[in-house]
């Protein structure tokens, strides 16, 4: 890509960083690029929260190298993944477009996530097989065990993944899920964000064990832990995990050690229970610089390239609020569309089908042409 500088004195060290793991410099410099996007688009959606714009953000700062590193060995459009709501990064990569996650957030009536009818965060498109973000924590885990199950009953060769916070792991659902999934050998791949919060609670009063990933034994899989701000390491035991569970090995429990480097939500204050040295050292552990400074050392990036990065992707920010901004709300008329038993899904795959030839043609949906 046009970022890229031909090595000179790193040249050597160039060669090296990612090789044991089959990576190209281009693919170390699309994992970068994938990372900044999703940094752009998260520091807009708070501009915009405050600006009074979006009503809700929820945010993925420090969780970005966990997300994309692990992601990255994913087959897009054929897997499945069944994302949270801090899971932007990890939909980037999987093929969700800023422009996709912006429609969410503005709820406009082509958003193909829900048609602007779910709280913002709730990314989802079938048709990509990207399940949508449930709102009851948890759930998701028994979403994905179910895909997985279908996967293998059908042979397709489809791997699942999901990912939930360290918090959210002590409901039983998680427990549940990964039960069938030891039991019946499912290729899912489970990815737990722990970023030591949940809201206001921190680890030491969530869970009795230090790592998360030490329950993946008592369900008979492995539980790896991976500092999240290292993106190649997290992409060796992501790469590791899906190769597991694709080749019928079955499930992994990865612990991601992240960081949140912003308030649980746009609705939380969290200087009110988070000791300010903490959120300034925490700083410290996010995994964008850290990543940059990896390609700086094995000369593949330098400061012109870095910049030209960093340009690149506020334009794609800019072009995604711009254009997300200027769409229609849905219309009123077809508020109850999917709330009563009148829509089974079927009527959702035309409604997301039209959705998709106007985003490709440019053109404004008309709420008319549905038949409710
Ligand atoms: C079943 C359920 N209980 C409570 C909530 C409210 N809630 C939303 S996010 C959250 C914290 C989750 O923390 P964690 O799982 O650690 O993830 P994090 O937000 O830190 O990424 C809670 C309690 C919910 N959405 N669903």
């Amino acid at each position: 890509m046009a970022a890229t500088r031909t090595p000179s004195k790193a040249a050597e060290s160039a060669t090296a960083l990612g090789a044991d793991l089959g990576l190209s410099r281009d693919d170390l410099l699309e994992m970068y690029r994938l990372m900044a996007v999703t940094r752009a688009v998260d520091e807009r959606m708070w501009v915009l929260n405050r600006a009074g714009k979006i009503p809700f953000v929820i945010s993925g700062q420090g969780h970005e190298g966990a997300q994309v590193g692990i992601a990255y060995p994913l087959r897009k459009g054929f897997d499945w993944m069944v994302p949270y709501y801090r899971s932007v990064a990890a939909l980037i990569t999987f093929g969700m477009s800023p422009r996709e996650i912006m429609l969410a957030q503005f709820a406009r009536g082509v958003d193909p996530s829900s048609g602007g009818r779910q709280m913002p965060g709730h990314y989802g498109i079938a048709e990509r097989n990207i399940l949508s973000v449930s709102s009851p924590v948890a759930t998701q885990l028994l979403h994905a065990t179910g895909i997985a199950y279908a996967a293998k009953i059908r042979n397709t060769g489809q791997v699942a993944i999901t990912y939930i916070g360290e918090g959210s792991s002590n409901q039983g659902d998680f427990h549940e899920g990964l039960n069938f999934a030891g039991i019946h050998r499912l290729p899912v791949v489970y990815v737990v964000e722990n970023n030591g919060w949940a809201i206001s609670v921190p680890m030491s009063l969530q869970s009795a064990v230090p790592d998360i990933a030490i329950r993946g034994a008592g369900y008979n899989m492995p539980g790896v832990v991976v500092d999240g701000a290292d993106v190649l390491e997290c992409y060796r035991v992501g790469r590791d995990a899906i190769e597991r569970a694709r080749s019928g090995e079955g499930p992994t429990l990865i612990e991601a050690k992240v960081t949140r480097l912003t308030a649980h939500s746009s609705d939380d204050q969290q200087t009110k229970y988070r000791p300010a040295e903490e959120m300034e050292s925490e700083k410290g552990r996010d995994p964008l610089p850290r990543f940059r400074d990896q390609l700086v050392g094995a000369g593949l990036l330098d400061e012109e390239g870095e910049a030209t990065i960093l340009a690149e992707s506020r334009k794609v920010v800019e072009d995604a609020t711009d254009w997300a901004e200027s769409q229609p709300d849905p219309d009123p008329a077809t508020a109850q569309r999917h709330v009563y038993a009148d829509a089974p899904p079927a009527r959702m795959d035309d409604q997301l089908w039209r959705g998709r030839r106007f985003m490709g043609d440019g053109g404004t949906l008309d709420a008319s042409q549905g038949d409710d």
